[in-house]
């Protein structure tokens, strides 16, 4: 086999082994409705990525030590080579446009109405913490309980800077802006405990602004 060949499938072999544990990670147990897309599509990107890091360093690799120094290689001057610039931008651009496809099923699901929802919570930040605010005016600070498999629609606006609503658990996050009211409908499929953590820089107790969510 060529040296050209050993290193291309050296280094495919090489990032399908580096991609083994972070894909199992990724498998974990999180769980909202849109836990099972949101996860194929971060699989999906780090694959992506790590392929094209596997062509990149295999390349990068290969050349160095082909045209090492004391090698006596023909080393020809590349120039004008039209063939080769349309390839890398045709490759590049079904690319990005196959991963836009990708996240199409994605993001539709998750910014659209859902009209079959069980109850409103308001959900206030401020620094640094949460307010949940219920439909019947009752509220609770730093957590909320709600029931597995209702559909809640999450009404989350700020009072002073902006902060962002995520969970990484239940594969949500949004932006809360002070003056705006941004929606997102939450449907939890596993009882649980979820933690929800500010993911907006928004001042010195940010590490601490942090919330449950409690799924019975
Ligand atoms: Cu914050």
């Amino acid at each position: 086999m060529k040296m050209k060949n050993i290193t291309i499938l050296g280094s495919i072999l090489l990032g399908l082994f580096l991609a083994r544990p972070i894909i199992s990670a990724r498998a974990s147990t999180t769980d909202s409705t849109y836990t099972p897309q949101i996860e194929f599509l971060l699989t999906l990107m780090i694959l992506v990525s790590i392929l094209i890091a596997a062509i990149v360093f295999g390349m990068l690799i290969y050349i160095v030590v082909r045209f090492r120094e004391g090698n006596n290689t023909v080393r020809k001057k590349i120039q004008n080579e039209m063939r080769l610039e349309i390839g890398w931008v045709i490759f590049a651009t079904v690319i990005v446009i196959s991963l836009f496809a990708a996240s199409l099923p994605a993001t539709t699901s998750y910014f659209s109405e859902r009209k079959d929802y069980d109850e409103e919570i308001l959900i206030v930040a401020y620094q640094y913490n949460f307010t949940f605010v219920r439909e019947d005016n009752s509220f609770t600070v730093g957590y909320v309980e709600i029931e597995v498999h209702k559909v809640y629609m999450l009404n989350i606006t700020s009072t002073d800077v902006i902060h962002s609503f995520y969970s990484h658990e239940l594969s949500i996050k949004l932006d809360m802006v002070p003056g705006r009211y941004n929606i997102i409908y939450l449907q939890v499929r596993t009882p649980g405990t979820y933690e929800v953590h500010c993911a907006e820089y928004c001042g010195f107790g940010h590490y601490s602004m942090e919330a449950k969510i409690i799924v019975t």
